[in-house]
């Protein structure tokens, strides 16, 4: 479906390493359409809701602190498939196992700093949506570029 949306935040060691401007050209270049973006500093709330599937283990704390580090981009975006593609261009969750290619193979080294998050299923990318925006926050606009690209 074209119209699949899938969350994806540029991490503090994205904006710190001034790679906003790559990261959201490979969405824009794929052809996948952008529908919602802020720039904030996240709070202890807000993550403890978006990775609550991971506040038992032991690099909880360590994470929350990574991401509190400094300012996020959360977006969304949308097209087809692309939960499964923003996935495949993020790479593996270890930038070791990244391929080169990949977001987190071209500009990560250790685990943690892996820069970009991207939602894992299209159940959780509608509760990640719903954590970081308001549904008023969600833009509705038709790309012209999409006849070029599904057509
Ligand atoms: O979805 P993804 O980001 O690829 O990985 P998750 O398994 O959901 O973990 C979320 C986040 O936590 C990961 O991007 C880095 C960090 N993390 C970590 O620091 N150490 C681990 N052993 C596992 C995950
Ligand atoms: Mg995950």
């Amino acid at each position: 479906m074209a119209d699949e949306r899938t969350f994806i935040m540029i991490k503090p060691d994205g904006v710190q390493r001034g790679l906003v401007g790559n990261i959201i050209s490979r969405f824009e270049s794929r052809g996948y359409q952008l529908i919602a973006m802020k720039f904030q500093l996240a709070t202890k709330q807000i993550l403890e809701k978006h990775y609550e599937e991971h506040i038992s283990k032991p690099f909880f704390p360590s994470l929350l602190k990574f991401m509190l580090s400094g300012p996020v981009v959360p977006m969304v975006w949308q097209g087809k498939d692309v939960v499964k593609q923003g996935r495949a261009m993020l790479g593996q969750t270890n930038p070791l196992t990244s391929a080169p290619g990949t977001i987190r193979g071209d500009f990560g080294i250790v685990m943690q700093k892996n820069l970009v998050h991207g939602s894992d299923s299209v159940e959780s990318a509608k509760r990640e949506i719903a954590i970081w925006f308001q549904d008023s926050e969600l833009t509705h606009w038709k790309p012209a570029q999409n006849a070029w690209i599904y057509e």
